[in-house]
């Protein structure tokens, strides 16, 4: 062999493939879609074909979850595979909060990006923006284009905190310069009407909070005034997204591409277009979780049509558990009728229960990934080191520090996932295996308003989740080592990297 051939011999076994062969990855995300929302996770109430067809024709987890049980955190452990804890201020954003993470960090999107992919983010944010003196008039930056995103459409926070306009790359789109955007989350700016005062106003009445600026007549968190001609129309959202995501996937060229479609739905307000009043008898919220599949059903038809499906991983989850009325009266409470929305699991959104974090998650990849249900323990905080792990991407040493890599489970090739994980709730819990672990708390053991079980006790607690899923007996008495070790094990992880 000469040097030549011997050289190509030695790189082609370990240099990794060439970019253009790499799968394109698009991660989609639910908001608030809870572990029993969806027909293929039980739901009777609601149809939902498009998400079961991925679930039925790849893989459907049944513990998998957020890293948290609210939005901002298990966005950032998402995107940084580190948890969410570690990092001070990560929990529900205002709409005027900085950037949470770091430019210059290795991000999900900065690790594709550096191995060649085209990486897009549309939808919504929630990871704050700018340096603290934000300018919603001019270059709305550091954002997602300085973490590793190529190009973003994104909603800034919530659907129900101001300001309540799309922001396109830097710039707020379709923004008129003679009417200037002004945020508040102090005090109500110039004469715009507040639900508080107006609810006369109102289409869409707040339960709790949301009493604020009046948009779409609806009253939001937070005031703002100006930018007219920009503000988004809530019953015309999940289109606008959609059609942002099918655009960015029909101008794929020879690169691979990672699209983070991050949906509105089914987080309040539920305003979902009229063409699905009558998809469920659930009204608002049941009607959501339907278009929330038809965005699903459009992105995988446009992945079709174009011959992309084959060389696509698809990933569908929620960003934590389900809640019911989360602050306006849309009915949902009232149409519930037989609905689980967390399915059997005990609390939901904010909880530090099961129902906290525990969401449906399906990956579907037909030229890899055989049908099957997985009961692999993974997180969503493992999938920057598990993508990086797929696209041969390298990792530095303190990269996705949190981050296992659950590859071999992802692609249905193993039936193991990680073997412990921190459920952030209003505080901190652990799973070991089938074990989990609640620390006493002396924190509230509901949250009225939206009428959740918190999980807190003033004992602590310990649930064999294989024989008691709805976290029913607590079994921390009949078990004191199993929770001491716990203890020791969570105090352990807790304290593993200084937090920033
Ligand atoms: C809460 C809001 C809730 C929702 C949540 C964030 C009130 C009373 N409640 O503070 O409606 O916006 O924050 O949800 O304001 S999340 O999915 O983005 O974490
Ligand atoms: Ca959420």
């Amino acid at each position: 062999m000469n040097r030549r051939d011997f050289l190509s011999a030695c790189l082609g076994a370990t240099a990794p493939r060439s970019a253009a062969r790499l799968p394109n990855i698009v991660f989609i995300y639910a908001d608030d879609l809870g572990y029993g929302d969806l027909a293929c996770y039980g739901a009777t109430r609601v149809r939902t074909p498009n998400i079961d067809r991925l679930a039925a024709g790849g893989i459907r987890f049944t513990d998998a979850h957020s890293s948290a049980a609210t939005c901002t955190p298990s966005r950032y452990s998402l995107l940084t595979g580190e948890y969410a804890f570690r990092m001070e201020g990560a929990r529900i954003l205002p709409g005027d909060a900085p950037l949470l993470i770091r430019p210059g960090r290795a991000t999900l999107p900065s690790i594709l990006k550096a191995r060649g992919y085209r990486t897009a983010t549309v939808g919504k944010w929630h990871l704050g923006l700018g340096d603290g003196r934000i300018d919603w008039n001019g270059d709305i930056k550091p954002g997602p284009l300085e973490i590793g995103f190529d190009e973003c459409f994104i909603i800034p926070a919530t659907g129900d905190r101001v300001p309540c306009v799309y922001v396109e790359n830097h710039r707020v789109a379709g923004l008129d310069p003679r009417d200037p955007i002004r945020v508040s989350y102090k005090g109500p700016l110039d004469d715009q009407p507040t639900g508080a005062m107006h609810p006369e106003l109102l289409k869409l009445h707040p339960s709790h909070g949301h009493d604020m600026t009046i948009v779409n007549g609806i009253s939001r968190i937070g005031y703002m005034s100006g930018g007219k001609s920009a503000l988004w129309k809530d019953e015309l959202m999940a289109d606008v997204l959609t059609t942002r995501a099918v655009r960015f996937i029909e101008a794929h060229d020879t690169r691979p591409f990672f699209l983070y479609f991050s949906s509105h739905d089914i987080h309040v307000p539920r305003v979902p277009h009229a063409r699905f009043a009558t998809a469920t008898p659930m009204g608002a919220r049941g009607n959501a979780i339907a278009q929330l599949d038809w965005c699903v059903g459009r992105i995988v038809e446009t992945l079709r049509k174009r011959k992309l499906l084959d060389r696509t991983l698809i990933m569908f989850t929620s960003d934590n558990g389900a809640v019911v009325d989360d602050g306006y009266r849309d009915e949902a409470v009232e149409k519930l009728g037989g609905h689980r929305p967390n399915g059997p699991l005990r609390g939901g959104k904010y909880s530090r229960f099961e129902g906290g974090t525990r969401v449906p998650f399906v990956v579907n990849w037909p030229g890899r990934v055989n049908s099957s249900v997985s009961d692999a323990l993974i997180s969503q905080m493992d999938i920057p080191r598990s993508m990086a792990r797929l696209t041969g991407a390298p990792l530095g040493a303190m990269d996705a520090p949190d981050s296992e890599n659950v590859l071999p489970a992802l692609l249905g090739e193993s039936a193991r996932g990680r073997e412990t994980l921190v459920e952030q709730g209003p505080s901190l819990s652990l799973r070991s295996g089938k074990w989990k672990y609640i620390p006493p708390s002396e924190g509230a053991r509901l949250n009225k308003n939206v009428n959740i079980e918190l999980g807190a006790d003033t004992r602590p607690q310990l649930y064999d989740l294989a024989a008691d899923i709805g976290e029913t007996r607590n079994l921390a008495g009949q078990y004191p080592e199993r929770v001491e070790e716990m203890e020791v094990m969570l105090h352990k992880i807790r304290s593993a990297h200084p937090a920033r």
